[in-house]
């Protein structure tokens, strides 16, 4: 008999270690977490299997499918913003073609179980792509079916992957002689800038928040790479983790959409600098705007609407601005700080 298991990937990441932590915590969840990276210690006790291998491995996946029962895939491995405009190629690879190979494993999952696999996708902001300054102020909260011209490989790969996962749920193989239908029940959110007391980003270019917080609080001085003005969504982590268990619990006859914004607060650059200071009053912090990475925030929006998350599934994040720095984040990140000192 094969173990019922979820299948997170990406495991290793900062999604992955809120996720896990979470939901490791469920005797009854049998997790297997999947990562190229090996997996930090602190995660392995929540696991029932560690694999360290490539999304991309489909010898690997195959063996999966003959080992384990997967009904549920967090599928979290991604290559970020900034650092997918390294190799925009290596980037494609993983975050589409690795996307791919994994809704494959779902598709044959179902049809070993006989019943959809619940597919759950964390998209971006960076699907939004504003021109300029002037349609960003002017566009305001930016639904989901707005300003979808991403200027990054990251950004055209989440919108991409968005489309691949609603092809496999309701048109995969439309023209066989049996089409599976509904093999995939995929679900999306496309996420704001994430900060984590935990963990600290890798290649993102929303990373200046966490980064001036996480520099801070380690007493390390600070260059900010975009300017004071700059605004865009954030979100704390916990918020994060909550959203995609609310969407996977959601009912299937409740969602009205497969892509789904959530966010909480949008704070400018120099918001973020004020708060940080006004618990590091000694923190070293600069603004020395990167051009191309500036370019990049400015394409995002000023902020998103999440009313069809709120009222198709009852979003609602439980940390705003002030909560998330003062019951979450900053207790939490004197605490790691401290514990390492
Ligand atoms: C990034 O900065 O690339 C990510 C994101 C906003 O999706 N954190």
């Amino acid at each position: 008999m094969r173990k019922e298991v979820v299948l997170i990937t990406g495991a290793n990441g900062e999604m992955g270690h809120g996720l896990i932590k979470y939901l490791g915590q469920k005797k009854y969840i049998n997790i297997i977490a999947l990562d190229v990276q090996p997996l930090d210690d602190e995660l392995k006790p929540f696991c029932t299997r560690f694999i360290q291998g490539d999304i991309l491995d489909q010898m690997l996946l195959g063996r999966m499918v003959v080992e384990f029962e997967i009904r549920t895939i967090f599928h979290l491995a991604s290559i970020l913003s900034t650092k997918a405009e390294y190799n925009p190629e290596t980037a494609h690879k993983v975050n589409v073609e690795g996307t791919l190979n994994l809704l494959r494993l779902a598709v044959e999952q179902s049809q070993w179980q006989g019943q959809p696999v619940k597919f759950i996708y964390p998209s971006s902001i960076a699907v939004y792509g504003l021109p300029n300054l002037l349609e960003k102020q002017r566009a305001g909260k930016v639904k989901e079916d707005q300003w979808c011209q991403p200027i990054t490989m990251y950004g055209c790969n989440k919108l991409y992957c968005e489309h691949l996962g609603r092809y496999y749920a309701h048109y995969y193989r439309q023209l066989a002689a049996d089409p599976e239908r509904s093999s995939v029940d995929f679900r999306a959110i496309r996420f704001p800038g994430l900060i984590s007391a935990d963990t600290i980003p890798t290649g993102g270019t929303s990373d200046y928040g966490p980064e001036m917080l996480h520099h801070a609080a380690q007493g390390l001085p600070y260059q900010c790479f975009v300017r004071e003005d700059t605004r865009i969504p954030f979100m704390a982590m916990p918020d994060a983790i909550k959203s995609l268990l609310m969407l996977h619990a959601a009912p299937k006859e409740a969602l009205t959409q497969s892509v789904y914004n959530v966010t909480s607060f949008n704070p400018a650059a120099s918001e973020i600098y004020e708060i940080v200071k006004s618990y590091f009053p000694d923190a070293d912090i600069t603004f020395k705007p990167h051009q191309s990475r500036q370019r990049i925030v400015d394409s995002w929006p000023v902020d998103i609407d999440d009313t069809a998350a709120r009222n198709d599934w009852g979003w609602a994040p439980d940390f705003d601005q002030s909560r998330a720095f003062s019951e979450y984040l900053i207790p939490a990140i004197r605490q790691r700080y401290m514990a390492n000192a």
